[in-house]
């Protein structure tokens, strides 16, 4: 651990002698091309600001005051070969690293050409592959985790070269992602002060302090998070104070209104990460000289003097003052500099005035992958044939869920060098030598899915994350980001919600926010359901319908183990985030096993069983109630001679429409049952589309059965009182039967 701290309160950093060539390693040229590059940045957001101000943009948001730090970044840094996670200030960063101002103002009139979303997200929301700059949203802080992730999936490909190869067999989401990879590269992530306060920031740190992965953590600290002062913010006021006791970081602390001293800090800070000793953290004192953005007044919550105070410190003129005073630039010079600027802005905003915007039509565009389509044909695989029968002459014990998963999960793993298995307690065990000494013999999961998987595949590839939702799904983004496929556990469903910013302003929608400049195919399963008998309102929470809410995320439910195999691998080879849910009251119910179908069985998302055909009503169900409406199917045909369809959805979202329709129309009668609370629940959808479109077929109301609009209990009589039962649904049948 290294620390070095420039006092912010000290004078631009000169060497003094005006004859010298070098200033902290930058050259006189290089350091015009910085004043450039600053200047450039300051005049886009002026034009900007003006342009709004004519309505001719829709939104703004300034990088005025972070303009120093973001050019020294861009200069110790490589572009298109290190890996960047800027925020919204970090425009003079971009232009460094070779965005043209042209592409800037394309997205501020949310032109069709806008490489970083065409049209879909706002201003200095930068984007642009080629510079490995990745796709940034507006949740102040959702970037950092990802910043981890994508680190680890540069060094897991130093340490897997084979893995970045695609197969000439790969009918997979491989055939998409090209890999690329340098063994000394760096991840750099920026934020705001105010955005250290966030949670992920110290799951973030955590994680790269306990990988020493090579990431730099830039704090852009201009005292303000909006109108909310450092001081309200972090405790103390310093965060480097804060950050201090993390282990194997190299820190700076540097004023970042100095390009030079800013340059130096970033440097060092990159040399610690290049040499592999760990992360760096570049806390960098900065000033807001407009405003938090165009929506926000700041004289309404800072006096006039302490504004003054900043503006003494603009990095734009204390470069231009610093270049004069050391001679490496003249007045002339400085004005005809600023005349090519102004040039070349009006010519870039001049085009940009005139681009096209996108089409309507395009919207539905990139919420998923355009190359593979999970719901195709291509992913209708046989199931290999029935193991023969043993000497004995019976026939192989079929196979639970757990079992099927765990060996989906193995054959995948064989099949897939990048498939990478992390989350809480999935390893056999993260003490090795345990497992070496033969002195224990793994865990592989609270529910033993995992089990043997890190002995078979080595601990790169699955490993025990820390206790952080968020950042098991954040860091697994980063890593989908590189080309990995991450297949990460929620140990519960009860506890995926810290992850949720995550899953719903991340995950899901990297690919469409970025125009299909960057996916994120991970797969996260989670245990979910209840019928637990002492599961209580922590361990058996449903809920799937908040996240087939979430357009870009494919939502699967089995509940046989056939259904999971099958659902599983086409859940890994797609090319799209899969939130696969496991129901841990089936994972070793006798219902529904089966033998293991083979390394290639796959069964399409979107595409519904039919448990049991039948003429008289249809049942839509899916996961643990299924066998429970079957029971109460089995019933009311023996008793009554109803004949139910029960239709089993299997996948979420999307769901098979014309399953149901087809069923509808024959039998007229539809009743929607799922296991979460009743009211606002996945059943609302099916059954206000079946009023929709097939009023004209139904001869009675459509109706459900759920759980009551209320928590699961402990007490397995409350328990039983709360969720569905079979007798609850035969009577439902029933009397919609008798209609
Ligand atoms: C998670 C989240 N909460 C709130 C906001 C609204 N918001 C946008 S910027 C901002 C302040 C950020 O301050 P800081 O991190 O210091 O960055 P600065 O804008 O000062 O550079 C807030 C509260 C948001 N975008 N994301
Ligand atoms: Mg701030």
């Amino acid at each position: 651990m290294a620390t070095t701290k420039t006092d912010p309160k000290l004078a631009l950093t000169a060497n003094g002698n005006k004859k010298t060539k070098f200033y902290e390693g930058l050259t006189r040229e290089q350091l015009i091309q910085a004043y450039r590059l600053m200047y450039t940045s300051r005049r886009i957001d002026d034009r900007e600001i003006l342009l709004k101000r004519q309505q001719k943009i829709f939104f703004q948001m300034s990088g005025a005051g972070h303009e120093a730090i973001g050019v020294a970044a861009g200069l110790a840094l490589k572009s298109g070969y290190d890996w960047f996670y800027p925020y919204y200030r970090d425009r003079a960063l971009c232009l460094a690293l070779g965005v043209e101002p042209y592409n800037m103002f394309l997205q501020g009139v949310g032109a069709a050409d806008d490489p970083s979303s065409g049209g879909r997200q706002m201003p200095s929301h930068w984007s642009y592959p080629a510079l490995h700059i990745v796709t940034q949203s507006s949740p102040t802080g959702s970037q950092i985790l990802q910043a981890v992730g994508c680190s680890e999936g540069g060094r897991y490909f130093s340490r897997h070269p084979k893995a970045a190869e695609i197969p000439a067999s790969a009918a997979d989401y491989r055939q998409f992602k090209n890999v690329s990879f340098q063994g000394d590269e760096v991840t750099y992530v920026s934020l705001g002060d105010g955005t250290s306060s966030e949670g992920e920031f110290w799951e973030a740190l955590n994680a790269a302090a306990l990988g020493k992965l090579p990431v730099i953590f830039c704090v852009e600290d201009n005292g303000y998070a909006i109108s909310v002062p450092v001081e309200v913010q972090t405790a103390g006021g310093s965060i480097s104070r804060l950050v201090s006791g993390f282990p194997n970081f190299h820190f700076e602390e540097v004023d970042g209104t100095d390009p030079v001293a800013s340059y130096a800090a970033f440097a060092r800070a990159a040399k610690y990460c290049r040499e592999g000793h760990g992360p760096a953290f570049v806390h960098a004192h900065v000033i807001r000289p407009y405003s938090h953005s165009l929506s926000d007044d700041e004289r309404l919550y800072r006096p006039d003097t302490e504004r003054e105070r900043d503006a003494q410190r603009d990095p734009v003129t204390r470069t231009q003052m610093f270049l004069l005073r050391e001679g490496i630039l003249d007045d002339k010079g400085i004005t005809q500099l600023e005349k090519e600027v102004e040039a070349e802005l009006q010519i870039a905003v001049d085009r940009a005035l005139e681009a096209l915007p996108p089409a309507p039509e395009s919207v539905m565009n990139f919420i998923y992958s355009p190359d593979i389509d999970a719901t195709s044909s291509a992913f209708e695989t046989q199931a290999a044939a029935e193991p023969p029968e043993g000497k004995d002459g019976k026939k192989p014990a079929a196979k639970t869920m757990a079992d099927l998963i765990t060996a989906t999960l193995r054959d995948e793993m064989k099949r897939d060098e990048r498939i990478v298995i992390f989350g809480e307690d999935v390893a056999d065990c993260s003490r090795e030598e345990y497992l070496r000494q033969k002195l224990v013999k793994g865990k592989g999961g609270v529910f033993k899915l995992t089990f043997g998987l890190q002995c078979e595949f080595g601990n790169d590839r699955v490993f025990n994350s820390p206790l952080a939702e968020a950042a098991i799904v954040g860091r697994a983004t980063g890593m989908a980001t590189r080309g990995l496929k991450p297949v990460v556990e929620i140990q519960f469903f009860d506890y995926i919600w810290p992850a949720m910013m995550q899953i719903r302003d991340e995950l899901s929608v990297i690919r469409w926010r970025s125009n299909n400049g960057f996916s994120c195919p991970v797969v996260i399963r989670v245990a979910i359901g209840g019928y637990l008998t002492g599961g209580a309102i922590y361990h058996s929470q449903c809920g799937e319908s908040i996240f087939t809410h979430i357009p870009g995320l494919r939502v699967v439910f089995p509940s046989n183990s056939l259904d999971a195999a099958g659902l599983l691998r086409t859940a890994v080879r797609c090319d799209d985030p899969v939130l696969f849910l496991e129901h841990k009251r089936l994972y070793r119910e006798s219902y529904g096993r089966s033998a293991y179908p083979g390394p290639d069985y796959m069964i399409p998302f979107g595409k519904a069983k039919i448990v049991q055909p039948g003429t008289d009503l249809t049942v839509v169900t899916y996961g643990a109630v299924v066998p429970r409406a079957l029971q109460a199917a089995q019933k009311l045909e023996r008793e009554q001679g109803v004949k139910v369809e029960l239709i089993d959805l299997r996948s979420l979202n999307p769901f098979d429409w014309d399953a149901i329709a087809a069923s509808v129309a024959k039998t007229n009668r539809v009743l929607v049952a799922y296991e979460d609370t009743l009211s606002w629940g996945y059943g609302a959808e099916i059954a206000a589309r079946i009023a929709d479109q097939l009023f004209d077929k139904l001869d009675a109301p459509v109706r459900r059965v759920a759980a009551k609009d209320v928590f699961v209990a402990y007490q397995p009589i409350l328990e039983d009182a709360i969720l569905p039962q079979p007798n609850d649904l035969y009577l439902a049948m029933k009397e919609l039967s008798e209609y």
